[in-house]
C-alpha cells in the first residue's frame, strides 16, 4: 500500500480538514490492516445515510477494509441502497444508470490496463440483487462470458430495498413483500451456478457476521480478478426494513439464514488456485501430502 495518494504537499498540513488529516495519520493507506483491527483505525467508509442496523452497510465496510490495495481500487455501483454508502467512501466510486455497472466496469477495467500497464487498478462492482440479477443481468453475464478481469459483488438483500419492497429475481419463492402482496411465484435465481457456467474463476457466498471470512473471500476475489478472470461474490445482506427484522436481531437473522440456506460456498478454478499459490503464496491449494498431484492447466 502507498501513502503517496493521500499525503499532504509540503506546507499544506495545517490547512487540511481534520477528516483528511485523520485519514492520512490513522487511515489504512500505507499499512497492512485487517478486519480484526476494526475500531482502532480510521475506516475508508465511516459515514453513510443507510438505515440503522442495515447489514448491507456492515458488509460494505468489511469489504472495503479487505481490499488488498484500497488506494488502487475503483468501485462501481448502480441505483440501490448500497451506493448510498459506497459513494461516501474515501476511494473512487463510479455510478452509472441502473443495471449498467458491469458494462461500465468492463470499459473501465480495460482502460485502466491500457493506461497503467502492468500496475493496473482493481475494479470492484458492488450492486444490489435487482441491479445484478434483474436489470443488469445481461451485462453481468456477458462480462463473465468475456472473462472481464474485475470482481462483481452482489449485495443480496432479496428485495428492491431502495424503492420500498418489490420482489427481485433473488427473492425467495413465497416471500410476501410490501409491493409483492401475493407472494413471489418463482424460485430464487441460481446466480452462483450461472457464474460458474459463464466461466468465473472464483465464486463464493458469504454473510456479514463472519468478518474474517468476508475478508478472505474479498481478497481472493480481487487478486484473482487482477490476472485470471471474472470473480463473483454473493453476499447475504438482509434488509431489516423490508423484511421487518428488529435492529437487534439482524446478526441473529444472518446466522439463521447462513445455517438454513446461505451456507459458505467457494469455487476456485484450477488456474486461479495455481495463481494464488504461485503469485501470492497461498498454501491452501498446494497438493496434500500423499495425494496424487492435481492436473493444473498451464497458464495461457
Ligand atoms: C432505469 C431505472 N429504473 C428504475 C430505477 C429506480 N430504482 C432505483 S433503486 C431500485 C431498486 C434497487 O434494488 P436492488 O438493486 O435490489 O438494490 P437494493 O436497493 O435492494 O440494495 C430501482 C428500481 C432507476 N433508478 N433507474
Ligand atoms: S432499505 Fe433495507 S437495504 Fe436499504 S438501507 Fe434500509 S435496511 Fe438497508
Amino acid at each position: 500500500m502507498s501513502l503517496d495518494y493521500v499525503k499532504f504537499s509540503g506546507g499544506f498540513e495545517k490547512f487540511m480538514p481534520k477528516e483528511y488529516r485523520d485519514m492520512v495519520e490513522h487511515g489504512p493507506f500505507g499499512k497492512k490492516i485487517s478486519v480484526s483491527q476494526m475500531g482502532s483505525f480510521k475506516e475508508i467508509l465511516e459515514e453513510h445515510p443507510m438505515c440503522a442496523g442495515c447489514a448491507m452497510t456492515l458488509f460494505i465496510r468489511l469489504a472495503i477494509i479487505a481490499f488488498p490495495n484500497p488506494e488502487d481500487t475503483i468501485t462501481v455501483g448502480t441505483a440501490g441502497c448500497g451506493r448510498l454508502a459506497i459513494s461516501q467512501a474515501a476511494i473512487p466510486f463510479v455510478y452509472g444508470n441502473y443495471g449498467d455497472q458491469n458494462g461500465v466496469a468492463s470499459g473501465l477495467s480495460r482502460g485502466l490496463r491500457l493506461r497503467f500497464g502492468d500496475k493496473p487498478k482493481d475494479v470492484v462492482v458492488m450492486a444490489g440483487d435487482g441491479g445484478t440479477a434483474d436489470i443488469g443481468f445481461q451485462q453481468v453475464l456477458h462480462s463473465w462470458f468475456r472473462k472481464e478481469r474485475f470482481t462483481t459483488i452482489m449485495l443480496d438483500n432479496e428485495v428492491y430495498g431502495n424503492t420500498g419492497g418489490q420482489e427481485s429475481g433473488m427473492t425467495n419463492r413465497g416471500a410476501v413483500l410490501k409491493m409483492a402482496p401475493l407472494g413471489k411465484k418463482f424460485e430464487k435465481m441460481d446466480m452462483l451456478q450461472m457464474a460458474k457456467v459463464a466461466g468465473c474463476a472464483y465464486v463464493a457466498t458469504v454473510v456479514p457476521n463472519n468478518p474474517r471470512r468476508v475478508e478472505s473471500v474479498i481478497k481472493k476475489a480481487v487478486l484473482i480478478a487482477r490476472e485470471v478472470g471474472s470473480t463473483y461474490i454473493q453476499a447475504y445482506t438482509s434488509c431489516n426494513i423490508e423484511y421487518a427484522i428488529p435492529t437487534d436481531k439482524v446478526m441473529e437473522d444472518a446466522k439463521t439464514v447462513e445455517n438454513d440456506r446461505y451456507q459458505f460456498t467457494e469455487y476456485v478454478s484450477d488456474e486461479a488456485k495455481q495463481y494464488l499459490t504461485e503469485r501470492y503464496g497461498y498454501k491452501d491449494y498446494l497438493p496434500k501430502a500423499g495425494a496424487p498431484a492435481a492436473a493444473i492447466p498451464n497458464k495461457a
